[in-house]
């Protein structure tokens, strides 16, 4: 399989031969815990690391293997690390590269239990988190500083959709010595690549688009393969054990055959429904990299070959107008995560960011009324009548 194969066609293919395999088109699930060796000497020389082979399924397992240089190929990185969850990414990467003593700087915008995370974990081991407005990388230029070892940053920002400038942020942190840790979980590989754009690491929490169903839990890291290879073997193997099952790489292997094809279908109702929202009386603000009156449209269109399939909007109505239209709704669930078939809506203040203090969430762009859409598969019709009935009184009204 050559690189200059489409994207599509290398996450169907991209390092299986069925006729290594008894000719089964599907790869097989290995699902074992422990491998065994021809002799002592063979064991003792996949240990040594001069014998490719597989000792335990906590470090590596055929069905991760393939999954992990699909992603890492998918991804345009050197080498991929299947784990437990996006956190156990997060985790694993971080426990690895930092020490005492070292710092930080995130942005402003972080998924909740990242935020939690480094602020009730990373700081009680004596890291210092600092956040800075990312979205502007000059602030980037003044807060780093000696004992700045790691950028981190979500682009776009779960919740509310801000986007980082990969290449300029990339650009200042290595001029000052820090690395950069990318989570492309809402854009995904067929939107953005951040290694190509001067990250070090990219994570994912595949549970998302990667795996596409709802139906697992699980992450991904990408990058170059030495600083890949002392993740697995640091920060997934001896400090969190946060390894993925293999069934679930299979089913995640799965749902990479129709990555390329649920993407353009998502991203393309998402722009719908973002017109659409930006129109309805009762809508004060649609953040969507797609609307032209997205502060950040012009960064978007550079850095993402489509807008994604993240909605974020806040109701003029506030609060209350958001649980009314919450419970308003019949078909789209109200549930957390994203990049499912069927769409999902929740509402982070009480949701991902309670984790925050009200002022906290004020601090980081996070509006008490927002509103955070994951637009599904489902026909984009339906999924705007649902909204409507759920965002016109007279309708909720009616079905309560
Ligand atoms: C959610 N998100 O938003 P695991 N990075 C990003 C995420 O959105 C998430 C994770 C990492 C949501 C879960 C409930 C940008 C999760 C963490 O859940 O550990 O696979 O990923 O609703």
């Amino acid at each position: 399989m050559t690189q200059s194969q489409g994207f599509a066609t290398r996450a169907i293919h991209l390092g299986y031969n069925p006729m290594e395999h008894e000719g089964a088109l599907t790869p097989p699930l290995h699902l074992t815990s422990t491998f065994s060796f021809e002799t002592a000497e063979a064991g003792g020389e996949i240990f040594a690391g001069d014998r490719p082979g597989h000792i335990y399924s906590r470090i590596s397992n055929p069905t991760l293997d393939l999954l992990e240089r699909r992603v890492a190929d998918l991804e345009g990185g050197e080498a991929g690390l299947a784990l437990a969850s996006g956190m156990g990414a997060i985790t694993a990467i971080l426990w690895t590269l930092l020490s005492p003593g070292d710092e930080v700087i995130v942005d402003k915008t972080l998924y909740g239990c990242t935020f939690a995370f480094m602020h009730h974990g990373l700081r009680k081991f004596g890291i210092t988190i600092t956040h800075v407005d990312l979205t502007n990388p000059d602030n980037l230029t003044a807060a780093l500083n000696e004992r700045t070892r790691v950028v981190y940053f979500e682009t776009p920002a779960n919740p509310n959709m801000r986007l980082v400038d990969i290449t300029a942020v990339a650009a200042i942190s290595h001029a000052g010595g820090a690395q950069v840790v990318v989570d492309n979980t809402y854009a995904t590989p067929y939107l953005t690549k951040p290694i190509a754009l001067g990250a070090d690491l990219v994570l994912h929490s595949a549970t998302k688009y990667l795996g596409g169903h709802g139906d697992l839990v699980a992450g991904v890291v990408v990058g170059r393969a030495g600083a890949v290879s002392e993740i697995r073997l640091v920060g997934m193997k001896d400090m969190t054990g946060a390894v993925m099952a293999p069934f679930n790489a299979m089913l995640i292997l799965r749902g990479l055959k129709t990555l390329a094809l649920r993407m353009e279908r998502h991203c393309a109702s998402a722009q719908v429904v973002a017109e659409w929202l930006g129109a309805h009386p009762e809508v004060a603000n649609v953040h969507y990299p797609g609307l032209e009156g997205f502060g950040q449209h012009a960064l978007a269109r550079r850095q993402m070959a489509l807008p994604g399939a993240m909605i974020a909007f806040e109701l003029k109505g506030g609060l209350e107008a958001g649980r009314r239209m919450m419970n308003g709704l019949r078909m789209i669930a109200r549930a957390v995560s994203l990049g499912d078939a069927e769409t999902l809506i929740q509402h982070p203040a009480s949701m991902t960011h309670s984790t925050y203090t009200p002022e906290e969430r004020a601090m980081h762009g996070i509006g008490d009324g927002l509103i955070r859409l994951s637009v599904g598969l489902e026909d984009v019709a339906d999924i705007l009548n649902d909204l409507d009935d759920a965002l016109t009184p007279q309708h909720v009204m009616r079905s309560t």
